[in-house]
This record gives structure tokens, C-alpha cells and sequence, in this order.
């Protein structure tokens, strides 16, 4: 018998949280291996998540080897081995923008420096709240003893959108598109970069043959679908959130790549260490390779014009967030 995996969730009772525990750990992300939930809620919403603790226990799931849930990041995190950060502040009306990365600074310092004094030794820490990249830095600053590359911010949901948006337009199943890459910030100036990635054996760019489409529908369409699904649903996009959230987690511990597939790689926003003209230490998004749980940024891709001016405006982005925070002392 494994021991569990411990996989703290924050948010747990959030809209993504209903999508995710269940997923977690009926098989999605370890397989067979136990896993053991650390649910971690503010206060008023915990009446709330222990309804969802309810519909767990009903699931008899035989993977499922306990759950404890909590509001003091502390004692929830306590030795665990992978702690996905999806709780966060969301923009109320008439928030600023330096509110909002206030808001989530304090969340984001205080669960940093919990992390860092009682999470187990080999964690991996996932940021899927928002604003990502930039709650995955103050969390990561906050947290000198664990190595900075134990870090990573969601970008696999862009990810996952543009495979699907390029299978579409080619007329391919998705499994076809491989080597996507989503370069710099989880927000409207992300770069989906469909000159390294490949439809079959060909590049992306030639099997799609129209270059104005790339930009003026493809980037725009990936880059505002957040907004689109808001627009049709009536509330920001959950599910697949949730789906892609345990992809990024999956790959990340046990490895990119696919029978067949090998050298495939995935997006994830990690800190960077100087590749591709990223200021060091920013948590910008790159074409990363994983293996036994660590990451490995892809070198050596030629960038165009378009693609070197397109990720120079989202770092450019990630460089003013930063900056904020700095100047509000979260890091
Ligand atoms: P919800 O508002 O449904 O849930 C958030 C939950 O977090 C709430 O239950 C709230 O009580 C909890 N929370 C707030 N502060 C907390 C704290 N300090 N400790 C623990 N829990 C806390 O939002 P949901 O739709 O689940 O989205 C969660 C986050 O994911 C948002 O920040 C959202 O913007 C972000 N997203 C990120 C995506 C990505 O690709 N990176 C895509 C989907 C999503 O928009």
C-alpha cells in the first residue's frame, strides 16, 4: 500500500473546489495512489465546505484516504506534499487594481509563510488564483526555505484552450496538437504561440495557413475566453478550470509526455531563470518539460518578431505587477 499523497486545496468551497476534489481523488491526477485532502476555507465558508466533505464521504471513493478541513493555513498545510492555491480575492465593484493585488497579497504572504514552516520537504506549490502570477510570487518570496522552483502559476488552461481552438480550425482530434506553448501572464496579454507547435509533424502556423487568423482570431479568441464563457454562463469558468488545474499538477509530478510523445511539453508559469529575455525570478509562462516532479524550461526556440514582441509586452505586464507589489511591501 502507497502512503497518501497530501494535497492541500484553498478555495475548497469555491466554485473550481466543487470541481476539483472530486477529480482529485477518484484516480485524475495520482492514479491509484491514497490521497489525502487539506481543505482550507475562511471561516464563513467552512458550514459550506463541510456540505462538500459530506458528498465525499458519499462518493465510498477507495482512493480516498481522509479529509480534514480548516481556516488556519498552518494546520491545514501541515506535511503536505501538494498544495493547489485556488482561493483568492476576486475584484469586487469599484476596486482598483492596487486593491485587488493588496487583497490577495495578504492572502498570498500569509499562505507563503505558512507553506514554508510546516509543508512537507518535496512540495509543490500550484497558483490557480487569481491574479496568478503574480499571487505565485508574493506566495514564493514569502518562502525562503522552499526552493523557488516548487513554485508554479496555471497557465494550462490557456494551454488547453488554444490546443482546443487549433484542433478545431484544422479539423484534427486534439490529441494531434502537441507543443503548444502559452509565454508570459495568465491574462489578456498572454502569448499562445503557434509557430513551435506542432499539428501531426507539421508546425501549427503552416497546417493553420493564415497568418491573419493567428492574430486576429486565434490570440484574441484564447486570450479572452475567460471573459466569453463569463459572458455565456453567467459566472467565470470553473470546470475547466478544475480539469486543467489537475493536468498541470499531474505532469508536474509525474512527468510531460505521452507514449509516443515523449519530448511533448506543457505551459507553466514558473520562475524564471533569465530564459528567453525573462527577468529573473519573475513567475512568467514558458515551454516547460517535467520529469519526476521538477521542470524544465525548453531552450533554444527561435522567436519571430511577432512572438518576441508579444512576450515582451506580457513580461512587460509582470514587471508593473511586481513592481506594485514590491512598493507595497508583500515581497
Ligand atoms: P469562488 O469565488 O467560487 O471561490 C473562491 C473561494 O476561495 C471562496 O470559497 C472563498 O471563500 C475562498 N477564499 C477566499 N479567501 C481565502 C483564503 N484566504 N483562504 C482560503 N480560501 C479563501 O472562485 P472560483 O471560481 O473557484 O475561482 C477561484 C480563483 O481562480 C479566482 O481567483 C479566479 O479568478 C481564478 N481562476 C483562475 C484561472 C486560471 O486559469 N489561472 C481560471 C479560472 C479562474 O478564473
Amino acid at each position: 500500500q502507497q502512503s497518501p499523497l497530501k494535497v492541500a486545496v484553498t478555495g475548497a468551497a469555491g466554485q473550481i473546489g466543487y470541481n476539483l476534489l472530486f477529480r482529485l481523488v477518484s484516480g485524475a491526477l495520482a492514479g491509484d495512489r491514497p490521497v489525502e485532502l487539506r481543505l482550507l476555507e475562511i471561516e464563513p465558508a467552512l458550514k459550506s465546505l463541510e456540505g462538500v466533505v459530506m458528498e465525499l464521504d458519499d462518493c465510498a471513493f477507495p482512493t480516498l484516504a481522509g479529509v480534514e478541513i480548516g481556516s488556519d493555513a498552518e494546520k491545514v498545510f501541515d506535511g503536505v506534499n501538494l498544495a493547489l492555491l485556488v482561493g483568492a480575492r476576486p475584484r469586487g465593484p469599484g476596486m482598483e487594481r492596487g486593491d485587488l493585488l493588496e487583497a490577495n497579497g495578504a492572502i498570498f504572504t500569509a499562505q507563503g509563510k505558512a507553506l514554508n514552516a510546516v509543508a512537507a520537504d518535496d512540495v509543490r506549490i500550484g497558483v490557480t488564483g487569481n491574479p496568478a502570477n503574480t499571487n505565485a510570487l508574493i506566495a514564493m518570496r514569502n518562502a525562503p526555505d522552499v526552493p523557488a522552483s516548487r513554485f508554479s502559476a496555471l497557465t494550462r488552461l490557456d494551454h488547453n484552450r488554444a490546443i482546443a481552438q487549433v484542433a478545431s480550425k484544422v479539423g484534427v482530434p486534439v490529441t494531434e496538437v502537441s507543443r503548444m506553448t502559452i509565454w508570459g501572464n495568465h491574462s489578456s496579454t498572454q502569448y499562445p504561440d503557434l509557430f513551435h507547435a506542432r499539428v501531426g509533424d507539421r508546425s501549427a502556423a503552416e497546417a493553420v495557413g493564415d497568418d491573419a487568423w493567428i492574430v486576429d482570431d486565434f490570440i484574441p479568441t484564447v486570450a479572452k475566453r475567460g471573459a466569453a464563457i463569463i459572458e455565456a454562463r453567467g459566472s467565470s469558468s470553473a470546470a475547466s478550470a478544475a480539469s486543467a488545474t489537475i493536468d498541470a499538477a499531474r505532469d508536474w509530478l509525474f512527468g510531460t509526455g505521452s507514449p509516443g510523445r515523449e519530448d511533448d511539453w506543457v505551459s507553466m508559469a514558473v520562475a524564471s531563470p533569465g530564459a528567453y529575455g525573462v527577468p529573473e525570478g519573475l513567475i512568467s509562462s514558458f515551454p516547460v518539460r517535467c520529469t519526476d516532479g521538477d521542470w524544465e524550461i525548453v531552450e533554444g526556440l527561435d522567436l519571430n518578431d511577432l512572438s518576441r514582441e508579444r512576450i515582451d509586452a506580457s513580461v512587460a505586464e509582470l514587471v508593473e505587477e511586481r513592481d506594485a507589489v514590491q512598493a507595497l511591501g508583500l515581497i
